[in-house]
């Protein structure tokens, strides 16, 4: 599986974990199969109780991503000896939250790491990149801390770090308009983040119509389908030194049961 792995710059003030490391740039690292979407990006998402480490990559600085991502990445270039990698820091996801960064392509020059609690420690770099127009997930989640400001004071979010957020359109999809998430979030009336079938099914909803017919609103391809110009877009993030490709080992290959 390959993933755009988008590297989201923290920005001054650094937080006390990260306070070693001020004379470096420091990225968090998001995971995506949809780099078509990074220019609706309004936040990232990190889960207050997973552990994440910092290590030294060969040409872009320091990378937070979960310990898994960080081997993985050590066998495809990213680090000097292959399978190696020197833990700086290990960091528990709350001491994470509510840091500022600067993402690629997103209008908000600003965005901020805040808290989603269905976030899977096992898949790409346990971060995700929040786009609320076109994620069902994103959206609901974002919603919740902007209708719960004891759900923002739990975890030390501040307003100013999510109630300026509002979703930006990115794409145009037949019958689901210029967000689809937000469409299909009020059409199925889904409460919260942890809504999860209704949520399952409005993924299913906007990912194949997404693929197949929208149409960018933004950017250099703004007018084009999204299946011919995906790969452009995620060259052009690379080559603006936002993104790096990133493979991810198929379960059932590293799996030594079958
Ligand atoms: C930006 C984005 C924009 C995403 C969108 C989705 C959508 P899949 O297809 O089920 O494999 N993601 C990445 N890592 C994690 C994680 N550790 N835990 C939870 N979610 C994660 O899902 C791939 C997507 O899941 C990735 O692409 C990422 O969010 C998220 F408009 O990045 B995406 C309808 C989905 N739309």
């Amino acid at each position: 599986q390959e993933y755009t792995l988008i590297m989201m710059q923290v920005l001054e003030p650094l937080p006390e974990p990260l306070k070693c490391f001020s004379t470096k740039k420091v990225s968090y690292i998001t995971a995506t199969l949809r780099p078509e979407t990074m220019y609706g990006q309004t936040n990232c998402w990190v889960h207050p109780d997973i552990k994440y480490i910092a290590f030294e990559t060969l040409k872009n600085g320091i990378f937070i991503c979960t310990k898994r991502a960080a081997r993985n990445m050590s066998y495809q270039g990213f680090t000097e000896n292959d399978g190696e990698f020197k833990i700086l820091k290990e960091i528990v996801g709350q001491d994470l939250l509510g840091v500022a960064l600067k993402a690629p392509f997103t209008s908000y020059s600003k965005i901020y790491a805040l808290p989603m609690l269905t976030i899977k420690e096992d898949k790409g770099t346990g971060i995700v990149s929040s786009v609320p127009s076109d994620s069902p997930d994103d959206y609901a989640a974002l919603v919740d801390l902007q209708k719960k400001a004891p759900f923002r004071e739990k975890y030390g979010i501040k307003d100013e770090m999510v109630l300026p957020f509002k979703p930006i359109p990115v794409l145009e999809i037949p019958e689901y308009g210029n967000m689809s998430a937000v469409h299909v979030y009020e059409k199925l009336k889904i409460q919260s983040q942890n809504d999860r079938e209704k949520l399952n099914q409005a993924k299913d909803m906007v990912y194949l119509k997404g693929f197949y017919d929208g149409v960018l609103l933004v950017g250099d391809y703004k007018g084009k389908k999204i299946q011919d110009v995906k790969k452009n877009i995620q060259n052009q993030l690379v080559a603006e030194n936002g993104a790096v490709i990133y493979y991810e080992p198929e379960k059932t290959i590293i799996s030594r049961s079958g």
